[in-house]
């Protein structure tokens, strides 16, 4: 309870991102002080962790979500309940052993994601997340410069069967029918300029299919190149996960890694995400819908339409 007996701390696990909260039971109605604290922790830190939060279920950690913004829908995978909170299921392929971004196949992809675990393996299952703003910080001078001008094309309609070659038929039926229902491209700046810390961010991850006007040989070279900076291991932190604990990560300044490496133990999290807004580049040049043409919904910074199909369970996020 954040209470004046029980002050909040805030120690970090990682040398370039993550640290744990102290002192928090999380939920809708945790005074204003406490909720700036944390997003204060969570912009410095990009991924925040807090132990012992078991009292929350779907209804107040959404709750808690609209302490921190909007909650947003996934732009193709229907919530079976009705809530805006997303299933990672081990059982329904809900697998995201794949560095990535949260949704950035849309326009405005989420600023942040509040994952909660409900059912953790023994072993194995591990998140990993990386920071892309030291990741393009430290790059030397002119990758940053040559990072600077280019922008990417990410897309959902990625080739799920060859990232997963152990895939069940079924599975692949779900990633076209659910997460590939609507094919969504977007261009975004390969360097993005953090709307609240004005931090400049690589903007990667497992959704770029190519780098905007370069061969694909050419563009898989330098994909390759800014996405190992990424992904060098003192770039990263890496949590265990016990049940109850919670995770919330600045989706514009990070991409994680969930391990698949727990057999065929079950893993249930549930992760509601929170709206952000369209991408700015170095240039000033925002991000922009390459298709599809017209959608029903402006979530995401989508125009119009919308995607959210009936229920069923991810086949990746
Ligand atoms: O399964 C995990 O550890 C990560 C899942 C994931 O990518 C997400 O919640 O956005
Ligand atoms: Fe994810």
């Amino acid at each position: 309870m954040s209470t004046a007996t029980t002050p909040v701390t805030v120690q970090k696990v990682g040398g370039r991102l993550g640290a744990v909260i102290s002192g928090v039971r999380l939920g809708g109605d945790l005074p204003a002080e406490t909720v700036a604290e944390i997003r204060a922790a969570l912009l410095a830190h990009k991924v925040v962790f807090f132990r012992g939060q078991d009292h929350l279920d779907e209804e107040a950690h959404e709750a808690f979500g609209r302490l921190l913004g909007t909650p947003v829908a996934h732009p193709t995978v229907p919530s079976a309940d009705g809530r805006y909170s997303f299933p990672i299921d081990s059982d329904y392929g809900g697998r995201a052993n794949q560095w990535h971004s949260d949704v950035t196949f849309v326009p405005a992809y989420p600023a942040f994601s509040i994952l909660r675990a409900v059912v953790i393996p023994p072993y194995g299952g591990n998140t990993l997340w990386a920071n892309t703003a030291t990741a393009y910080e430290k790059l030397p001078e002119p990758l940053r410069a040559l990072a600077d001008g280019l922008r990417a094309v990410h897309s959902n309609d990625y080739d799920y069967a060859a990232l997963r070659p152990g895939a069940l038929p079924e599975q692949l039926v779900r990633f076209r029918e659910v997460f590939a229902s609507t094919k969504f491209l977007t261009e975004h700046p390969v360097v993005r300029v953090h709307p609240e810390t004005g931090e400049r961010t690589l903007l990667l991850g497992n959704f770029v299919q190519r780098i905007s006007g370069l061969t694909g040989t050419d563009s898989r070279a330098l994909l390759d190149l800014f996405q190992g900076h990424i992904e060098r291991p003192e770039n990263t932190v890496r949590w265990q996960w016990q049940v109850g604990d919670v995770a919330i990560w600045d989706n514009r300044a990070t991409q994680h890694y969930g391990v698949d490496d727990s057999d065929d133990h079950e893993r249930k999290l549930r992760r509601v995400t929170i709206d952000g807004d369209v991408p700015i580049g170095v240039d000033g040049r925002s991000s922009v819908l390459l298709a599809p043409e017209s959608v029903p919904d402006p979530a995401f910074g989508i125009a119009s339409g919308d995607s959210k199909a009936s229920p069923s369970e991810p086949a990746a996020v």
